[in-house]
């Protein structure tokens, strides 16, 4: 648990790795287990009017997504990602993966007990949130690569906080990076730069040429934090981070989940939040898995065909970027 030492190592690094924090048997499997469905379904189905895909019924869940992933260039994935897409518009029917085990996860007594340690007891269920699916680098293939950029290759250097809204710059926004399978150096585990946290918000370039904070102003210093099912990495919204590229035979699979203070703007205003956990009124905690599905369809109804604010503050034609 998060004893004092941790909280101060989260403090001074910008980052802690809390062992064993989920049980793998009732947290995690419940979630495999959902997604193994979706899957399934989907494969029946066929996606974006694809013909049927068939999966090796043997197989372990994770290589049935995979096998799916590459059968449908990387299409299935909106519909098993938990938040609406960022950068493709949003239609009345965009699909997202919205089941009662995720939600569950997103309201683990055990996670949100480390969270409370982190900040405070009114906590909010922040809906800058991801599933995540690697798959193996040399199994992407040129048509498959513009799909999976950004959740599923390799992910550039950036910090969180550059990822939402300024109105959010002040709330103590905690990220909780869940690994559904073993994430090692070789499959594309996270990388942190120890402390980066102390130096600000840096600027993040979005440009063809360079994506994220320009590796000079990384520097050196940077640490790969090999993790197992259980286990949850806590990452400060300052601290900069990135993924190694997956250079392994199997997929690396995680969840990243966000949690902000009830009072304070998530950064993602027009993504639906919900309060997790109260001390003060927990009568108000949403605990109904289908209420929160409704709220991203009720947010999907409202976004769809819409601008929406964007979210990357940097110039995308800054020079510094070129
Ligand atoms: O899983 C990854 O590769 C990146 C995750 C990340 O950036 C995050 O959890 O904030
Ligand atoms: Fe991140």
């Amino acid at each position: 648990m998060m004893n004092p030492s941790l909280l101060a190592e989260f403090r001074d690094q910008g980052y802690v790795i809390g062992k064993d924090i989920l049980d793998p048997e009732t947290a995690l499997k419940p979630v495999i287990d959902e997604y193994a469905e979706a899957v399934g379904r989907l494969a029946r189905t066929g996606v974006h009017g694809g013909p049927p895909v068939e999966l090796d019924a043997d197989a372990a869940p994770v290589d049935r997504l995979l096998h799916l992933m590459r059968e449908t260039h990387g299409a299935c994935f909106q519909a098993l990602d938990i938040t609406l897409p960022m950068e493709d518009d949003i239609l009345p029917d965009t699909p997202l993966h919205l089941g009662p085990a995720v939600f569950r996860l997103l309201r683990n007594e055990a996670l949100l007990d480390a969270v409370e340690a982190f900040i405070g007891p009114e906590i909010l269920s922040n809906p800058v949130q991801h599933m995540r699916i690697k798959p193996p680098e040399r199994a992407i293939s040129e048509k498959n690569r513009a799909h999976t950029l950004t959740l599923t290759g390799r992910t550039f250097w950036h910090q969180d906080l550059a990822v939402v809204t300024e109105d959010a710059d002040d709330t103590d926004l905690i990220s909780a990076w869940i690994p559904l399978n073993e994430a090692t150096a070789e499959n594309g585990c996270l990388l942190v730069v120890p402390g980066s946290h102390r130096r600000g918000l840096v600027r993040h370039c979005d440009t063809p040429a360079y994506q994220g904070i320009p590796d000079d102003v990384v520097g050196e210093h940077r640490v790969p934090l090999p993790v197992s099912p259980g286990d949850v990495i806590f990452l400060h919204p300052l601290i900069m981070h990135a993924s190694l590229p997956n250079l392994s035979d199997g997929g690396r699979w995680s969840f990243d989940l966000r949690y902000s203070p009830a009072d304070m703007p998530t950064g993602r205003r027009w993504y639906p939040d919900f309060l997790a956990r109260s001390r003060s009124r927990p009568g108000d905690e949403l605990t109904d898995p289908g209420e929160w599905a409704a709220s991203w369809r009720a947010a999907r109804r409202t976004l769809a065909g819409r601008e929406r604010p964007r979210f990357h503050r940097w110039d995308p034609a800054d020079p510094l970027c070129a």
